[in-house]
């Protein structure tokens, strides 16, 4: 398997799910900025929107959208499976992927860390994203996790939530959330992979400046 991934953005939550399920992966970096690969290749020329995560699985397919990721690898098979058996609860982490990915990450989370997109469109992302993170938080107020497992969906919200260490959203004002972050990264698979994402990314923006 390879996966395509950017220090810290979105794709974190894969590597995450790779590591606390123990399955080998190959991890190939896309320069966020030129989009270019270690090879000095257009990452383009594979997926052409540039977007991560993209999966390469280990029959070939190529495969896009954190969603679909997500459940693809949690549900590969291993000792540790991040995507429940019973279909009602999989369905709840379906909700809970697609809630994150565009309640949370697309419509709050993207502008903000956007530097092109306008102070106003900012404002909007802060002011309608308060509802969405507080739904949330409410629900993690009683709950370990967003269902009644570990799954992939609590990997994806780990890696958002991350992102507010860089916009104006700030955990204290959310206790529920976090209290799951700290939770989460107290983890040692979760750990690792933060760990290893802050210091590439760190070498991306040394290597721009
Ligand atoms: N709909 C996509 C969105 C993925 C996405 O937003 N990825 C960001 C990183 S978190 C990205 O690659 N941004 C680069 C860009 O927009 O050029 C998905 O869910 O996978």
């Amino acid at each position: 398997m390879e996966l395509y991934f950017s220090p810290l953005a979105c794709s974190l939550a894969t590597r995450i799910a790779l590591y606390e399920m123990d399955l080998p992966a190959r991890f190939v970096q896309v320069d966020s900025k030129t989009k270019t690969l270690p090879d000095g290749t257009d990452y383009r020329s594979l997926h052409p929107l540039g977007l991560v995560p993209f999966l390469r699985t280990d029959g070939g397919e190529l495969l896009s959208e954190n969603a679909a990721i997500l459940q693809y690898v949690g549900e590969l098979p291993a000792k540790t499976k991040l995507m429940p058996e019973r279909p009602l609860e999989r369905i709840r982490v379906h909700q809970w992927l697609c809630f994150i990915g565009t309640e949370l990450h697309r419509s709050t989370f993207s502008p903000l860390l956007d530097p092109d997109a306008p102070e106003a469109v900012k404002r909007y992302a802060i002011e309608h994203g308060r509802s969405r993170l507080e739904h949330v938080d409410h629900h993690l107020r009683d709950r370990k996790h967003l269902t009644d497992e570990l799954t992939v969906a609590d990997a994806y919200l780990f890696a958002i939530l991350n992102w507010t260490l860089a916009t104006p959203i700030k955990l204290d004002d959310y206790p529920g959330l976090r209290d799951f972050r700290n939770r989460m990264l107290e983890r040692p698979m979760f750990a690792k992979a933060f760990g290893e994402e802050v210091q590439l990314y760190q070498a991306e923006l040394a290597k721009r400046r």
